[in-house]
C-alpha cells in the first residue's frame, strides 16, 4: 500500500494526480501544517525540511519500504516504478525531465512568492512585481512551448504536465493568476481538467482543501509565523 502524506497545496495535488493516473491502490493521510503537524517528530522523521507531500511505499525498490520526499523526486519515483508517463530513455525522457525541472524550480517557486507577497505582505511593490514578473515570464515559456506541443514534454502526457496542472489551477480567483490569457496554456488545461484522473483528484483535493482553509483561518499568529518564517522565526542576519 501507498500513503500520501499532504494536504490540498498543488505539490500535494501532483502527486495524488500521479496515483490516480498510474492506478495504484494508495491512501490520503492530511497533515494539517496549520496545526503544525509537519513540525512533528514523527513527521520531521520522514522529511527533514518538514514539507509536504511525503509518499511511503511499502513495497518499494526490492520489496522493501520506500520513503520519498519532494513533489519532484516522487513522481519520478511513481514514473519508475509503474513505467508510466516517463518516457524509458533517448530524448523524449529529456524533454520530459526538463520541462517538470521548469515547473519545480520556475513554476512553483515563482507563482508561490508571488502568491505568498500579494497575499501574505500587500503593499511590497517591489517583491510582488518581481514575482509576478517571473510568473509571467515563465508562464510566457510555457505557452510557447504548447503552441508547438500537445504536451509539455512533447507528444505524450508526462509527469511534466502532472506536475504543472496544479499550479495553472485557481481556486480562490485570489491568486492572481488569470492564465486564460495564454491560448496554448488554456487549451492544454482543458484537455489535463477533462482526464478521468483529474477530474478525481480535484474532487478529492476540493474537499482537504475546504477544512485546510478553515484550519488556516484558525491558526494561531505564532504558528503562521514559523511556516512563513517571519517575525520571532525570521532567520538572523549572517555575519
Ligand atoms: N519543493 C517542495 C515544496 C513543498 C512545500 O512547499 N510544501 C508546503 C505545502 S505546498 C509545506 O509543507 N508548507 C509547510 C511549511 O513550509 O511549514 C516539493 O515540491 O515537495
Amino acid at each position: 500500500m501507498i500513503r500520501l502524506l499532504g494536504m490540498s497545496s498543488p505539490n500535494v495535488q501532483k502527486v495524488h494526480l500521479m496515483l490516480e493516473e498510474v492506478e495504484l491502490p494508495f491512501a490520503v493521510e492530511r497533515i494539517d501544517v496549520w496545526k503544525g503537524e509537519n513540525f512533528a517528530p514523527a513527521f520531521a522523521a520522514l522529511n527533514p525540511n518538514r514539507k509536504v507531500p511525503v509518499l511511503i511505499d511499502d513495497e518499494g525498490p526490492d520489496g522493501n519500504p520506500c520513503t520519498v520526499f519532494e513533489s519532484g523526486a516522487i513522481l519520478i519515483y511513481l514514473a519508475e516504478k509503474t513505467g508510466r508517463f516517463l518516457a524509458r530513455g533517448g530524448a523524449a525522457r529529456y524533454a520530459q525531465l526538463q520541462w517538470l525541472a521548469v515547473q519545480l524550480s520556475g513554476v512553483g517557486p515563482m507563482f508561490g512568492q508571488y502568491t505568498h507577497f500579494r497575499l501574505f505582505a500587500p503593499g511590497h511593490d517591489y517583491a510582488e512585481n518581481r514575482y509576478r514578473t517571473q510568473a509571467a515570464r515563465v508562464f510566457e515559456a510555457l505557452d510557447e512551448r504548447l503552441g508547438q506541443a500537445a504536451y509539455l514534454g512533447g507528444g505524450d502526457y508526462s509527469i511534466a504536465d502532472i506536475a504543472t496542472f496544479p499550479w495553472t489551477r485557481d481556486r480562490t480567483g485570489k491568486w492572481g493568476g488569470n492564465w486564460d490569457t495564454y491560448p496554448n496554456v488554456r487549451r492544454w488545461f482543458a484537455a489535463v481538467a477533462g482526464r478521468p484522473a483529474a477530474r478525481r483528484m480535484m474532487a478529492e483535493m476540493d474537499k482537504i482543501w475546504a477544512a485546510d482553509r478553515t484550519s488556516m483561518a484558525d491558526a494561531p499568529t505564532e504558528l503562521v509565523d514559523k511556516i512563513l518564517g517571519r517575525g520571532d522565526f525570521t532567520a538572523p542576519p549572517r555575519v
